[in-house]
This record gives structure tokens, C-alpha cells and sequence, in this order.
């Protein structure tokens, strides 16, 4: 009797473990990204899902380009190649909803990416 009831605690042990391992993973997923996303306007990038969104975008010289973290979790828009700044704007740490905004007045293609996220998080400005 008493190893039943010690196999039937173990049991339900190992079954809350496996349920928390489940919700965690769920919140972890979900937790970088806002549900209401909408659509990044003209000269607008969007920084969602851990990218930038448009990847690349044009405009004419003297625009100005705003940049918004939709995600819940922090990135930076930096100019120049992942580990290599090259200081023309840099919008330090955006929590969620924070923007940035840099008016390019010189033609010519910046690349920029985030800090935080060098791997993977790169972007083009391309000013004609
Ligand atoms: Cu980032």
C-alpha cells in the first residue's frame, strides 16, 4: 500500500513537471511578439519577430525613417555590419513599442542591425 501510494505521488510529480515544462515553452515562444501587429506605413520599419520588417527599404533623399519594436523584448538600430558600428545613428535599447527615427539626407545604401541580435537581426536603407 505504501509503495502504491508512493508510485501514484511520484507519478503525479513527473505529470506537473511535464505539464510546467509545457507552459513555459509556451510562454517563451510567445512572449517576444505582439498579438496586434498591423502594417508598418511608408517610411516606416516595423522590428517584429526578432527581424526587421521591411528588410530593406527605399526612400528619397531627406525622408525620414521611423522605426518601431513591436516585439516584447529589446533591440537596438545600429548602423553599419553586425560587429562592426560604424556610429552614423545608433537608437541604443527599444523596449516594446519604443521608436527611432534618422533622416537620411545623403544618397547611398546603409546597412544597420541590432546589438542585440547580430546574428541574425540586419537591415538596408537604400537613399536615392
Ligand atoms: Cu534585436
Amino acid at each position: 500500500m505504501l509503495k502504491r501510494t508512493l508510485f501514484l505521488s511520484m507519478l503525479s510529480i513527473l505529470f506537473f513537471v511535464m505539464i510546467a515544462g509545457c507552459s513555459k515553452n509556451d510562454y517563451v515562444t510567445s512572449s517576444y511578439n505582439n498579438t496586434n501587429m498591423g502594417t508598418p506605413g511608408t517610411n516606416e520599419v516595423f522590428i517584429q519577430n526578432i527581424s526587421f520588417s521591411p528588410k530593406s527599404i527605399t526612400v528619397t533623399a531627406g525622408t525620414t525613417v521611423k522605426w518601431t519594436n513591436k516585439d516584447n523584448v529589446s533591440h537596438t538600430v545600429t548602423s553599419g555590419t553586425p560587429g562592426s558600428p560604424n556610429g552614423t545613428f545608433d537608437s541604443g535599447n527599444l523596449g516594446n513599442g519604443g521608436t527611432f527615427s534618422y533622416t537620411f539626407n545623403t544618397k547611398g545604401t546603409f546597412p544597420y542591425y541590432c546589438r542585440l541580435h547580430q546574428d541574425t537581426m540586419t537591415g538596408t536603407v537604400v537613399v536615392q
